[in-house]
């Protein structure tokens, strides 16, 4: 097996956290190479597109985080193998990225311009993005969004989920999901409750 080494900012969540549960639910060992927003200042020009994550495969590194979902997804059996149920999976994965992105945006902003952003991020992508993963979702049988088993695309919205309903971010209500995707924010929560899942979480605690 290829040496994996995965850098991303060091918080349980973001774009490495898919791949990070996903490898690790695969029994599949690899470096969870973790920067502080310093650390990374310092090794950003030296990354591929300036950004993060990086994923090393034998000392390589690439980059885009629903390549590596994919590719992660389909050694550990997290990827549909059906080309329909694959573009299924894809296409919610590409979803999460899309409200990734338009969050994003409004990471620099500061005062009433964040306000605002935010109130049009939260009305806008939020709610379409919600909205239609529900839909995906239920349209699937409401248990998992492709193939009929837990893939990256639920560890995918997992992990924006829970970080939307989170407080974190400034100016996005708390129940926004609740009130908007109720199917998605029981998906979350029996995503949270998969033995791996949870067994990740509980290693990451000690
Ligand atoms: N399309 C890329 C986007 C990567 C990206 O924008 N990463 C953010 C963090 S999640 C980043 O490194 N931003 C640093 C910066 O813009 O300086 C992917 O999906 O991996």
């Amino acid at each position: 097996m290829a040496k994996f080494k995965i850098s991303y900012f060091d918080i349980d969540g973001g774009r490495a956290e898919p791949i990070r549960l996903a490898l690790s639910l695969g029994g599949i060992e690899f470096e969870d190479h973790r920067l502080s927003f310093a650390e990374f200042k310092e090794m950003r020009a030296g990354t591929p597109l300036n950004a993060l994550p990086v994923f090393e495969i034998d000392g390589v590194a690439y980059t885009q985080s629903n390549a590596m979902c994919r590719y992660v997804g389909k050694l550990t059996g997290l990827y549909p193998s059906d080309p329909w149920q694959a573009f299924l999976c894809d296409e919610v994965m590409d979803i999460v990225e899309d409200a990734v992105l338009a969050f994003g945006r409004t990471m620099r902003l500061e005062g009433d311009e964040l306000k605002s952003a935010r109130k049009d991020l939260v009305d806008g992508m939020y709610t379409r993005c919600l909205q239609l993963l529900d839909k995906r979702l239920e349209a699937a049988g409401g248990q998992y969004f492709a193939g009929g088993h837990l893939t990256v695309a639920d560890l995918k919205a997992y992990v924006w989920l829970k970080r939307l309903r989170s407080g974190e971010q400034d100016h996005v209500p708390v129940d926004l999901a609740d009130r908007l995707a109720p199917a998605l924010v029981r998906h979350m929560e029996r995503v949270a409750a998969e033995p791996g899942v949870a067994a990740y979480y509980a290693r990451r605690a000690k």
